[in-house]
């Protein structure tokens, strides 16, 4: 579609109740949305009417800085960071947006003489839950700060109908309930149905030559889909930048199937365009691990294809050639789910761009940067030939194609080895054939980076220690890191105040900042607010639980709290041996002298990993025991939080005392909960283990709870052979566990119930709980003694603040554009476009 340059539209001023911050000028927006964009007025005004006539009267504040964003980026065609990711789990956008535009208090003060209340309101929002954990936050974290530093960027990805499904609890068992995220509207977005693209899918090529005598390949499509992209700004703090989240939904073409239509057969041609609108109905639920299911490849071709085509034409828009896309764009790959973009781009620039494959392949390795998450063997993205084939045919013909010239390399390379060329192919066939995602990532980009120092050495020496051979210098690391504004300003304001009272608000932008409180650490005032605000948000959570679980917890007992994804290598369970074992204490001995301690969960279980439902289940088990059990007097409390959220996060970190980071060493890729823990606060148990190693080194050994195996001492033990019945007979207290469990004491006597998970653990024991145990429940009975010293843990816990300045993601994104993406930042100055030039 053609823009119209309208001078008339150009000059009009925009008005001033769209943009004004003051109060009055709120109240009088709020008022105006309400009645003409939500249609109500107050008498008969839901909760939700004003949740979203306040959503508007913010948006319309950030769209005054969008559209100066828009403007300053196509007249400069400023070079761009394309976020390509599978998903993005961006948390509530109201209250973020407040913080963000500086206007909180301002908003709160004009709602409450509305008789409103902000908090009320805030609450009413459904988070799109557009991610499964730790991924889809980091690609939201990311946004923000490339937002806060001026960096011109967009997201892409898709917008699901379904989220992550929301989770109840049911005689202790994880129940999936679809999450219909969209069903009251939702007011950030804005359609643009002219960018509408196409994508095709199945069918066969055929080959041709062209009016230049080239050979060259047509693909005719069994199925075409229409993208649809939904925009979303993301606003930086305190700053004028608002760039873009692009989200894709899929449509039928209203052409495609005009035959079936016109023949008469409504319901095939109804039926097409149910199958179109599949690709962006519901996103994977799993965490950490691939299934290899066709509609899974259809989604990432979808939204790949589209976001591609889309940068295509912004490059065409702002009259850059073609062969400075890479100049234009640097397209960072969140893992594989968007790898075939290194297949996709190599598409459009040879067969429907005509561009030579030599010059096709350059553009294509200097734009693109791969970023790996994990090193569990069951996450790596293979798919099945045939699958791959059936839905892609032209991309299985390219990959190839780039597979002969990869190869070629290799042999050149390491003269002779055909085993590593094996290893290192992009097809794997050793059985049944695949294509290997990462191995097509890593050859498609410039640049692969590992998410944490010890994940990003794991990569190099294990995962992809072949890639790191052939091309060391594309290996780099780029430690995670998490936002300060959504994980400190809004979700804990009274520590946000404490500190800046203290040194300034200058850490909200510069977190290495917050050192300046260890000047504080001294300081027995500032060491008892510091206390009685971490007291006041642990208040808060206790009525939380009562209200959710009918739970009454102990304020005063230690908030341990174990918050993320369900997975076996996360070790839950290893948390539960610990609960069963101070329980069994009590039990030998009624009147030991324990300290406290409340124990709190959250998270889902993909809805097909049975162990991790199974551990669930486990743990909700020991709560109605242990909760209830009058020798406990009140000592243990275990509370499950069901339906864990970016929402919900927020008000969980801030509470903590003490956070659970005990993944068996070597399986998390870096963690970012252990992040948002430290930054509240908390102090960590952890592993060596992801970001762990990193918070360590920042935060000081002394300030931190280490416990277990490292990396080398799991693989040289598994090298041994690791034989987990042996630590069962010999470790007393670990046999009085299991055998609790065993006897079906949790499970009403039931001693099948939870046979699976033990029998699994006896035999198996595959992330080592059995191995780790004794230096767990040491270092565990090592916090209930620090825990005791009030002044020692308040000084641990001020010090772990003031020296996680590193963990911003702020300064991830700065490393990025330093060492992958070449990008400086661009501001923007407020109204210098809208007016029209005269
Ligand atoms: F398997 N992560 C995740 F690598 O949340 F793709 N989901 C995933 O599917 C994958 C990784 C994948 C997480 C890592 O487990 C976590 O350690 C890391 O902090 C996070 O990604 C962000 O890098």
């Amino acid at each position: 579609m053609q823009t119209v340059p309208n001078h008339q539209v150009e000059n009009l001023q925009i008005e001033d109740d769209r943009t004004g911050l003051s109060v009055e000028c709120l109240k009088r927006a709020f008022l105006d949305n309400l009645f003409y964009v939500q249609g109500k007025f107050p008498k008969i005004a839901t909760k939700n009417d004003y949740y979203m006539a306040l959503a508007y009267t913010v948006r319309d504040r950030l769209l005054q800085r969008w559209i100066n964003t828009a403007v300053i980026y196509t007249e400069r065609a400023s070079r761009t960071v394309s976020y390509l990711s599978a998903e993005f789990l961006m948390g509530p956008h109201l209250g973020n947006n407040l913080v963000n535009l500086g206007i909180y208090d301002q908003v709160k003060q004009a709602v409450s003489e509305l008789g409103l209340d902000l908090e009320d309101l805030l609450e009413q929002e459904e988070e799109p839950g557009l991610g499964n954990g730790g991924l889809g936050r980091l690609a939201a974290c990311y946004l923000d700060s490339m937002a806060t530093l001026e960096i011109p960027s967009l997201g892409y990805g898709i917008r699901y109908e379904f989220g992550i499904f929301d989770q109840d609890i049911r005689d202790g068992w994880q129940v999936e309930i679809t999450d219909k995220w969209l069903h009251c509207g939702n007011p950030w977005e804005i359609a643009r149905p002219e960018w509408e693209v196409y994508v095709k899918l199945g069918g066969h090529t055929e080959a041709y030559t062209d009016e230049h005598g080239r050979y060259r390949v047509r693909w005719i499509p069994y199925q075409v889909v229409k993208g649809v992209p939904h925009d979303t700004p993301i606003l930086g703090y305190k700053t004028n930048t608002a760039n873009t989240l692009r989200l894709w939904t899929a449509e039928a073409p209203e052409s495609f199937d005009f035959g079936a239509f016109n023949s008469g057969d409504y319901l095939g041609a109804v039926q097409a365009k149910m199958v179109s609108e599949n690709l962006s109905k519901v996103l994977y639920p799993n965490d950490d691990s691939s299934q290899g299911k066709r509609l899974r490849l259809a989604q990432q071709i979808f939204f790949v294809s589209c976001s591609l085509q889309d940068m295509i034409r912004i490059v065409f828009r702002q009259n850059v050639p073609l062969e400075k896309f890479h100049e234009k764009f640097v397209v960072q790959l969140n893992d594989t789910h968007p790898a075939i973009a290194v297949a996709e781009l190599m598409r459009l620039l040879i067969d429907e761009h005509d561009m030579g494959w030599d010059q096709a392949w350059s553009i294509t390795q200097k734009s693109l940067a791969y970023t790996n998450h994990t090193l569990l063997p069951e996450a790596l993205e293979r798919w099945p030939i045939s699958l791959f084939r059936s839905l892609l045919p032209r991309h299985l013909e390219i990959i190839y194609e780039i597979n002969y010239h990869f190869l070629e390399e290799v042999k050149a390379k390491f003269p002779g080895d055909s085993d590593r060329l094996r290893r290192m192919s992009l097809i794997d066939e050793s059985g049944e054939k695949y294509v290997r995602m990462a191995h097509l990532a890593c050859v498609g980009s410039h640049s692969i980076n590992g998410v944490a120092a010890l994940h990003t050495k794991l990569l190099q020496q294990d995962v992809l220690r072949d890639f790191y051979q052939m091309y060391p210098e594309k290996f780099n690391n780029k430690t995670n890191g998490v936002t300060p504004r959504r994980f400190m300003v809004l979700s804990n304001p009274r520590l946000t105040n404490l500190i800046s009272s203290k040194i300034g608000d200058s850490w909200i932008k510069h977190l290495k900042d917050l050192k300046k409180l260890e000047a504080f650490v001294d300081d027995p005032e500032f060491c008892h607010q510091w206390r009685s605000i971490k007291s006041a948000i642990k208040h808060d959570l206790v009525a939380y639980i009562q209200k959710q679980n009918g739970i009454s917890v102990n304020p005063d007992s230690i908030f341990d709290i174990q918050a993320k994804r369900f997975h076996e290598y996360k070790r839950q369970h290893l948390n539960a041996l610990h609960i069963i074992t101070l329980y069994n204490r009590i039990k030998a001995n009624p009147d030991i002298d324990i300290t406290p301690r409340t124990f709190i969960f959250g998270g889902k279980a993909a809805p097909g990993y049975y162990m991790a439902k199974l551990i669930i289940k486990l743990l909700n088990s020991i709560a109605d025991v242990v909760n209830n059990d009058p020798d406990v007097r009140d000592r243990l409390k275990v509370v499950f939080l069901k339906d864990y959220s970016v929402k919900f996060a927020q008000r969980v970190y801030p509470a903590a005392d003490l956070s659970e980071q005990i993944s068996m060493a070597g399986k998390e890729a870096s963690g970012t909960g252990n992040m948002k823990f430290a930054l509240n606060g908390a102090l960590t148990i952890g592993t060596l283990d992801g970001a762990n190693v990193e918070i360590r080194d920042e935060v000081g050994a002394e300030n931190f709870f280490i416990f277990g195996l490292t990396a080398p001492e799991v693989y040289a033990l598994k090298a041994r052979g690791y034989r987990p019945l042996d630590y069962y007979h010999s470790n007393r207290e670990l046999k009085a566990v299991i055998d609790r469990i065993a006897s079906g004491h949790f499970s009403h006597g039931d001693t099948q119930l939870f046979k699976p998970l033990l029998d699994s653990l006896l035999h198996r024991d595959e992330y080592l709980l059995f191995a780790d145990y004794q230096a767990y429940i040491d270092c565990q009975d090592n916090v209930s003694q620090v825990y005791r010293d009030r002044d020692r843990w308040t000084r641990m816990s001020i010090l772990n603040v003031a020296r996680m300045g590193k963990f911003s993601s702020d300064r991830s994104i700065r490393d990025y554009c330093q060492d992958i993406w070449n990008i400086q930042s661009v501001p923007i100055e407020l109204g210098e476009c809208i007016q029209a030039k005269e």
